[in-house]
């Protein structure tokens, strides 16, 4: 099977933890692009979405699902999402899409997190995809200075094609840092927040996944 195929194949199983009559979180990305065409399937059967992204509102939209203001919504049934890393205790690297802050965001807000991704995301040490963190775009130096004092290599990503930074939906830059093994996800991830500048960090640790549906040639796996 291809990774896409085994994208799509998670992206159906998610269905099934899609609650009826509520508002459903949705993710950014690859696989969160093939939940939303599924989802476009049952979508008389929710009150509506949130969406963690522009670019999912406009999917979702495009389908004609109702898209709520998260200001707007007491509380949000399930969030559904990829990942660009996830390890066996259900910890993510997330943030390769750019839209990590409002991932975490939704997710906060929501009572389940369900993680969909091909099996090629289950990693024993997160560390390998550069670790995405969102700064005011006035502390990129800074924040790369103390990125770096944590034994990282930071670079910031730019817009593909120039050489001028990403800015992310909220006005953000992103920078990536290489060459981490993260052995304390939760920690990293509170030792980052701290850092004057940084908007969130794609560790989604403290909070990670409470479901995790794994893409694999043996069909879709439930990681306990
Ligand atoms: C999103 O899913 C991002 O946080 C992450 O970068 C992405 C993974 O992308 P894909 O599903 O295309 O592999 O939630």
């Amino acid at each position: 099977m291809t990774q896409d195929e085994l994208k799509q194949a998670v992206a159906r199983a998610a269905i099934d933890y899609v609650v009826a009559g509520e508002i459903i979180g949705v993710g950014t990305g690859s696989t969160a692009n093939f939940f939303i065409d599924e989802l476009a399937k049952i979508k008389h059967t929710i009150k509506g979405t949130v969406a963690s992204s522009e670019a999912t509102a406009a999917r979702l939209a495009g389908h004609g699902i109702a898209v709520f203001d998260l200001n707007d919504v007491e509380s949000i049934a399930v969030y559904i999402d990829g990942a660009d890393e996830i390890n066996a205790g259900g910890a993510m690297i997330k943030g390769g899409g750019a839209a990590l802050t409002r991932e975490k965001i939704v997710a906060s807000v929501s009572k389940q997190f369900v993680c969909i991704a091909d099996g090629s995301k289950l990693v024993d040490t997160l560390g390998a995809f550069p670790l995405p963190v969102e700064v005011v775009p006035m502390a990129r130096a800074a924040v790369s200075r103390q990125l770096a004092a944590l034994g990282g290599t930071p670079r910031l990503r730019l817009k593909a094609g120039t050489d001028q930074p990403f800015m992310t939906d909220n006005g953000g830059e992103i920078i990536d840092v290489l060459g981490l093994q993260i052995a304390d996800p939760v920690a990293l991830e509170q030792q980052i927040n701290q850092i004057v500048g940084v908007i969130a960090v794609g560790l989604f640790a403290a909070r990670g996944a409470n479901v995790c549906l794994l893409g694999t040639a043996d069909g879709v796996k439930k990681l306990a």
